[in-house]
């Protein structure tokens, strides 16, 4: 059984973590056995970063290479068929959920004070004393420079929602109507796009970003269908 090393679900979703949330939805989406194991510990992971798994011995860190691994071991029902375009944009929109898009989020979540004391709640509210004092600021403070670290967190506020806001744009508008990212078929982008998605607009942190991905409610309804179909 392949173990997948992540955080443990809030927020009501199946993971506040958007690329383990991607991960699990890949592993549905291609009908792979998985055991999740919530344990949250970054400090036994590879590359410092959630999620990772664990697989006939071996160890893999990142869900670009996880899911690499997963298809050379277990076959590629998802994607094989893409032709060299389709496999170019989505390379494209992956960047832009996970490079971009994933930024300006974790900004309204982490930096935002109305956003952090919600995220605080959400995912150190059950820890005892004192750690509930001392880990929260710490890790805040390790989000924030690794903000800097990327450049998001270079910007202002109101730069980083207007970057956010064109993210959702050019997500909204290449959907269109389709009932996938690519047209019919779902593919392993579909795994990212709703990951990201959902943590935008599904996480009870108000943002501008936040208000204007619920304008465009094909996305919702894009959530939706991916919700029903792959964890009915
Ligand atoms: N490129 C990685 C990104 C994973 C990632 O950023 N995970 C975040 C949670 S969303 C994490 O573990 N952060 C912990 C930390 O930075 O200390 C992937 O695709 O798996």
């Amino acid at each position: 059984m392949i173990k997948v090393h992540q955080f443990a679900p809030a927020f009501g979703l199946p993971n506040a973590s958007p690329f383990c949330m991607k991960l699990e939805t890949y592993m549905r989406m291609a009908g792979l056995p998985f055991e999740l194991v919530n344990d949250g510990n970054v400090l036994r992971a590879p590359k410092g970063k959630l999620p990772y798994i664990e697989d006939a011995g071996r160890v893999v860190a990142d869900t670009y290479f996880i899911i690499e691994y997963l298809k050379t071991t277990y076959g590629d029902a998802l994607d094989t068929s893409m032709t060299a375009a389709e496999r170019s944009l989505a390379t494209a929109f992956q960047r832009l959920l996970e490079e971009d898009l994933y930024w300006a989020v974790v900004h309204t979540r982490w930096c935002d004070d109305a956003g952090w004391a919600k995220t605080r709640q959400a995912f150190f509210g059950a820890l005892p004393l004192p750690l509930c004092w001392i880990v929260p600021p710490l890790a805040r403070r390790g989000l924030r420079a690794e903000m800097r670290g990327h450049g998001m967190g270079r910007h202002t506020a109101d730069e980083i929602h207007a970057i956010g806001c064109r993210d959702v744009d050019a997500l909204a508008d290449w959907l269109g109507d389709k009932p996938y990212m690519l047209g019919d078929q779902p593919r392993s982008l579909d795994a990212s796009a709703y990951a990201f998605l959902a943590n935008l607009l599904w996480v009870p942190v108000e943002s501008p970003i936040r208000r204007h991905a619920q304008t465009r409610t094909t996305l919702d309804a894009y959530c939706q269908r991916m919700k029903a179909q792959y964890y009915a």
